[in-house]
This record gives C-alpha cells, sequence and structure tokens, in this order.
C-alpha cells in the first residue's frame, strides 16, 4: 500500500508511536510518507520505503500567524495525488485530520479517475481529553472525527472518553500502543552508570515531555520522601514546561546531587536498562507508552489508576497503581520495589512479558486490517 502518514515531529508519545508504526510498516514493503514541519524524532537515517515530506508554511508580512494547516493539507494533497497515496494516516486529530480532509476536497475534481485516499484517525489522548474538551475546540474535534473513514484510539479509556464526548457516528476501533522488544530489552552497561557518576545504588526513572499533566512536581516529591529513607538517584529524561519548577522543587529539597535533568534523549534503552522504578504520576493518561518501554526493560512501574494504566499495568505484577495525587502511597510502593530484590525480580519478570503482549509485529497487523477494510469500503 502506499500510506501518508501525518503526526507531530516533537518529542512525545503519538510522534513516536506514527514513527514506529511507518517503519515497521515500511520493513513489510508498504510505501511510506511522512508529512511534517520537521523529520519526527524517531526517524533516524535513510530508509528503504521511507520518505519524508517537509511542509513548507508560507510566510507573508499580512498574516499575523503562519498556515501550518493548510500548508500541509496543500502537501497531503500533492502527494496523495503524485503517489497515489491508499491511505493517509493522521496521528493526533488536529491539525492532522482536519488537514487532510481538507487535503481530500482538494482532490475531489482531480480524483475522478481513481479513488481518493481513505482517511484514518488515530486520537492519542490530549486531542481529546484537552483540547477536545475546550468548548471553543470541540465542533472542530468532532468535524475531524466524523469526516474520517475510520477512527482508532490508543486504549479503551480513550475510545469511551471519545464515545462520550462526541457520540461519533462510526464505531472507534481500538489498537494499543506498542514496543519493539528487539530494540526494548534490557541490557545494563556499567559504562553509563560511570558517565552519570552513580555507584551501585538504586535508581528511579521518569520520561516525558514535562507537560503539567505529567505531574512532574509529584515525581520530585515522591523521590524526595523515599530519598529519606533509601538511597537512589533520579534520571529525568525529557524537557518540556514544567522542568523550571522541578528545577525549583529539586532546591528547595536540597537533593540537587541526587536528580540528574539529562533533557530530551533519543536512544533510552541504555537508561531505562540500568533503572530500577519508572515513575508515572500522571493525572490523566490515554496510554503511557513510556510506561510500556520502560516495562520491556524489566522496569517495573509505579503510576496511577488513571487513564489506559490499568489497561496494560496490573498492580502487585508489573508495579502499582495509586490514586492521581496520592504522593504517600507511591512512596511506599516504590520503596517496596526498591527494597525487596525477590518481589522486584518477580514484577521485573512479568513486565517483560506483559510487555510482549505489545509486541509492534502484532499490532501493525492490526493497523494493516484496519487501512484494509478502510481502503475496501468494509464498514
Ligand atoms: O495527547 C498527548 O498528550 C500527546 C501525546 C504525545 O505526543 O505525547 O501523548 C499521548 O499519546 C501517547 C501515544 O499514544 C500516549 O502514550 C500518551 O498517554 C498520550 N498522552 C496523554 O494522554 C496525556
Amino acid at each position: 500500500m502506499n500510506i501518508g502518514i501525518s503526526c507531530h515531529h516533537t518529542y512525545g508519545g503519538s510522534g513516536a508511536i506514527a514513527t514506529e508504526l511507518g517503519k515497521a510498516l515500511a520493513a513489510k514493503g508498504h510505501r511510506i510518507h511522512f508529512f511534517g514541519q520537521a523529520a519526527p524524532f524517531r526517524l533516524g537515517a535513510f530508509s528503504r520505503n521511507i520518505f519524508y515530506h517537509e511542509v513548507d508554511v508560507m510566510h507573508y508580512p499580512m498574516f499575523d500567524a503562519p498556515f501550518y494547516s493548510l500548508a500541509l493539507a496543500a502537501k497531503i494533497a500533492e502527494v496523495a495525488f503524485y503517489e497515489r497515496l491508499d491511505v493517509v494516516h493522521a496521528h493526533y486529530a488536529i491539525p492532522h485530520a482536519l488537514s487532510a480532509m481538507l487535503a481530500r476536497q482538494m482532490l475531489e475534481d482531480k480524483c475522478l479517475d481513481s479513488k481518493c485516499f481513505r482517511l484514518a484517525t488515530t486520537l492519542h489522548g490530549t486531542d481529546i481529553t484537552v483540547v477536545g474538551a475546550d468548548r471553543g475546540m470541540q465542533d472542530v474535534i468532532r468535524l475531524a472525527i466524523n469526516k474520517s473513514d475510520g477512527v482508532t484510539t490508543v486504549s479503551r479509556y480513550l475510545k469511551e472518553e471519545t464515545v462520550r464526548m462526541f457520540t461519533p457516528k462510526k464505531e472507534i476501533v481500538v489498537i494499543p500502543n506498542f514496543v519493539d522488544t528487539s530494540i526494548f530489552f534490557r541490557s545494563p552497561k556499567k559504562e553509563i552508570r560511570e558517565q552519570l557518576g552513580i555507584g551501585d545504588e538504586k535508581i528511579v526513572i521518569h520520561i516525558s515531555n514535562f507537560r503539567p499533566v505529567k505531574c512532574i512536581g509529584d515525581i520530585i516529591r515522591i523521590f524526595y520522601a523515599l530519598s529519606q529513607t533509601t538511597t537512589a538517584t533520579l534520571l529525568l529524561v525529557g524537557d518540556g514546561p514544567e522542568r523550571s519548577e522541578a528545577e525549583i522543587l529539586v532546591r528547595q529539597f536540597g537533593i540537587v546531587d541526587r536528580v540528574k535533568f539529562l533533557g530530551k534523549l533519543l536512544d533510552i534503552v541504555p537508561l531505562l536498562s540500568i533503572a530500577d522504578v519508572m515513575l508515572m504520576p500522571s493525572n490523566a493518561e490515554s496510554f503511557g507508552l513510556a510506561a510500556l518501554e520502560a516495562m520491556a526493560c524489566g522496569v517495573p512501574v509505579v503510576a496511577t489508576m488513571a487513564g489506559g494504566f490499568p489497561e496494560f499495568i496490573g498492580p502487585g505484577r508489573h508495579g502499582y497503581l495509586l490514586a492521581p495525587g496520592d504522593i504517600e502511597g507511591m512512596t511506599e510502593k516504590a520503596l517496596h520495589l526498591l527494597s525487596d530484590e525477590h518481589h522486584w525480580l518477580e514484577c521485573s519478570e512479568a513486565c517483560v512479558q506483559q510487555a510482549k503482549r505489545y509486541e509492534t509485529a502484532l499490532l501493525v497487523e492490526q493497523y494493516e486490517a484496519f487501512y484494509t477494510r478502510l481502503v475496501e469500503g468494509v464498514p
């Protein structure tokens, strides 16, 4: 198939999943065309069957803000026409699904001899729970959903939220996030500890784009509480709006030497491979890809009973799920994992097995079947 993928290029789960999906489909022989303002952060080097089309936004003194959505629509229409795309897969409702919808309208006259592409949209989370909750944006999101030929969500939770908020006209298909366990597996390297200046103490890790929903302050509070009784290091991977607040808290608590802000790193496997516990105290999370990738590397997760976490994290088996904001509870569970070696080993092994149920190959097959249904017009 010829497939276009439109996604956010920035550090985050939706761009990661869209890119990994494109790479896996390309490896199976599909021709994949990525659209974006910049290459998605996980795209990497050139690979056969993968083409990247940069969207050039026109700057003109009269336009206060550049028209990215329109430029994206024009680029999708152009590539769809030349490359005869069967499917355009929009990751995140706006602007991607709307721009693709517009591209299809642009092509209506040109495509008389052949069918225009089918529009698949994957809702990832905040496009529904945050943007979709904004009264001014609701009708835009509803349009994106209803004008797509098929819609998927990354968890049952997000499907339920979407149905509750938008009562879509079509059935929503759940295709969970996935992980490539041939890349994400535990292979601890001593030199990584040395480079980080960490001895043999326990390591707690968090990876995200540091947005308010991630509750970065709670991570610092939990780590401060557990560092009262155990010697550990906190690795914070990623960056974003809550970073400054976190830096302030770390200084207030006097734990600067125990917390390492590592910034946006691409290769997270070496860090996950030396980590003992992943903290994800988000107050809303449609899935939580970083938690799944941690589990694949044998890292138990202490997260919240929020959103999609309960769909793949079994409390007591793969880590623990507490109420959002329950600092005490999360501290206690993290400490339990850090101090009980036998329990940690059991959880770690169970995490690896659980991650295998979300193997890339399995979920990519589901996307392929989904595209085929759309192309064949099967409802
Ligand atoms: O919706 C977002 O916040 C953006 C997105 C991202 O790019 O980080 O994250 C969402 O999509 C990921 C991939 O499907 C999910 O793993 C994240 O849970 C989800 N984030 C939220 O729901 C907050």
